[in-house]
C-alpha cells in the first residue's frame, strides 16, 4: 500500500456492531468481564483502549513500523524514552533542538543521574568520540528545532549499531510522509503529533514506534506504569488528521518553498533556513532520506537587531505569533524567547541559534496571501 492509502486505511476497519465508517471514541475508563481474567483484550482504559489502539497500529504503518505507542504529549513520549535508562547511563544528543527536549535531558533526566552531551552530528562519524561504556542513548532531532539542520539518519545508525548503543529520531518537523527513520536503522521514531500528526492546533499527543519487540514491550509497560496516555477524543481528532496528512505536507512543501524563495531574494532578508534550498548545507541529506522538504523556514534579518526582528514579528497579519507548529494555519514563533528559551542563551548562541532568528511553520493558505503578508511586515 502506498502512503495516503495506508493514512486511510492501516489499522481501521469499520465498527464491528454497526459497520461505523469512523473510529469511534470509546470514551469509557474500563471494560466489562466476563468472569475472572476473561475479558476481550480490553481490561482498564490506561493499559489498553481501542481508539488508541487504531492510532497506534496506523501510526506504526505510517512509519514501516511493527509497534506503536500514544503518550500525552510528545513530552511524555521522550520521557518513555529516558525511562529505558537508568542512574549512570548517558545520552548523546545532537546540539541543536527542540527546548523542551534540552530541558528534561538536563533537568529531569540529569536529576536521576542520566548525563546527556550534546554535540554536533554534522559530522557522524565524529560521534564515536563521545561514546562511552555508559552511552546507552543516541537522541537524533532530523530537520532540527529551530535551525533546520540535517542528520543523516543512516550513518549514525551505523555508529550506534557500531557501539550497541539504541538510537532514537525526533521525526517531528518532517512527519513520516517526508520521512521514515526506521528505514534508516533507528531503533525508535518518536514524534509530537500536536504537530504535522495532528495537523489542525487542537491536540496534544506524543508517539513513540518501533520495529524492536523488546523495546516495545518495555515501552509499553512504561506507558501503562507511568500513565501519561492520550485521551480516547485526542486519539480520534490525530486519526482524522492523520487522514489528510500527505495532502497537507504536500501543499506544506510547496507553500515552504515560495516562503523561502521569496525571503531568499528580498534585500532586507539576511540568512534564510529551508531544507529544500540547494543552497542548504546539508540539502544533500535532504535528497537522500526525505521525500519533500516540508514547511519550516527559519529567517534572520539583514538589520539584525532584536528590535528588528520584534517589529517584523507583530506586524504578520495572516501569520500568528504563538509557540507550536505543523497546523494548517501559519505561525510566527521567537525561539529565544518561545521555545527555546530553557536553553540557556550561552548555549543557544554556541548552537548558532540567534536572539533574532525567526521561525515560520508555513501552513496551506493561499500561498499569494502569505507572500504578501511577509512583504508587509518586513516592510
Ligand atoms: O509539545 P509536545 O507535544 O510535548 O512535543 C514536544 C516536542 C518534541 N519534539 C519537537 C521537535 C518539538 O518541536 C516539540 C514541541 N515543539 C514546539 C511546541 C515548538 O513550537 O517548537
Amino acid at each position: 500500500m502506498k502512503f495516503g492509502t495506508k493514512a486511510l486505511h492501516a489499522g481501521i476497519e469499520p465498527e464491528p456492531i454497526t459497520g461505523a465508517i469512523m473510529t469511534p471514541i470509546f470514551q469509557t475508563s474500563t471494560y466489562v468481564q466476563e468472569g475472572l481474567g476473561k475479558h476481550k483484550g480490553y481490561e482498564y482504559a490506561r493499559t489498553q483502549n481501542p481508539t488508541r489502539t487504531v492510532l497506534e497500529k496506523n501510526l506504526a504503518a505510517l512509519e514501516n513500523g511493527q509497534y506503536g505507542l500514544c503518550f500525552a504529549s510528545g513530552m511524555a513520549a521522550t520521557d518513555a524514552v529516558g525511562k529505558l535508562l537508568k542512574t549512570g547511563d548517558e545520552i548523546i544528543a545532537c546540539d541543536d533542538l527542540y527546548g523542551g527536549t534540552y530541558r528534561i535531558f538536563t533537568k529531569v533526566f540529569e536529576s536521576f543521574g542520566i548525563h546527556t552531551k550534546f554535540v554536533s552530528m554534522e559530522d557522524p562519524a565524529s560521534i564515536s568520540a563521545h561514546i562511552t561504556p555508559q552511552t546507552k542513548l543516541i537522541w537524533a532531532e532530523t530537520p532540527t528545532n529551530p535551525l533546520l539542520n540535517l542528520i543523516d539518519i543512516e550513518a549514525v545508525a551505523k555508529v550506534a549499531k557500531q557501539h550497541g548503543v539504541m538510537l532514537c529520531v525526533d521525526n517531528t518537523f518532517a512527519s513520516p510522509y517526508l520521512q521514515n527513520p526506521l528505514d534508516w536503522g533507528a531503533d525508535i521514531v518518536m514524534h509530537s503529533a500536536t504537530k504535522y500528526l495532528g495537523g489542525h492546533s487542537d491536540v496534544v499527543m506524543g508517539a513513540l514506534i518501533t520495529n524492536r519487540e523488546d523495546l516495545h514491550q518495555r515501552l509499553a509497560f512504561i506507558q501503562n506504569a507511568c500513565g501519561a496516555v492520550p485521551s480516547p477524543n485526542d486519539c480520534f481528532l490525530v486519526l482524522r488528521g492523520i487522514k489528510t496528512l500527505h495532502i497537507r505536507m504536500d501543499r506544506h512543501s510547496e507553500n515552504g518553498r515560495a516562503v523561502a524563495q521569496y525571503l531568499s531574494q528580498h534585500p532586507k532578508v539576511g540568512k534564510v533556513y529551508w531544507i529544500g534550498l540547494p543552497t542548504h548545507k546539508n540539502h544533500a541529506i535532504a535528497l537522500k532520506q526525505m521525500r519533500n522538504f516540508g514547511g519550516m523556514v527559519s529567517f534572520t534579518l539583514k538589520e539584525d537587531t532584536m528590535q528588528n526582528a520584534q517589529r517584523v514579528m507583530e506586524s504578520f497579519e495572516v501569520f500568528a505569533l504563538g509557540e507550536s507548529l505543523g497546523g494548517v494555519e501559519s505561525l510566527c514563533t521567537h525561539p529565544a524567547t518561545m521555545t527555546h528559551a530553557s536553553i540557556p542563551k550561552e548555549q543557544r548562541e554556541k548552537n548558532g541559534l540567534k536572539d533574532t532568528l525567526i521561525r515560520l511553520s508555513v501552513g496551506i493558505e493561499d500561498v499569494e496571501d502569505l507572500i504578501a503578508d511577509l512583504a508587509q511586515a518586513i516592510g
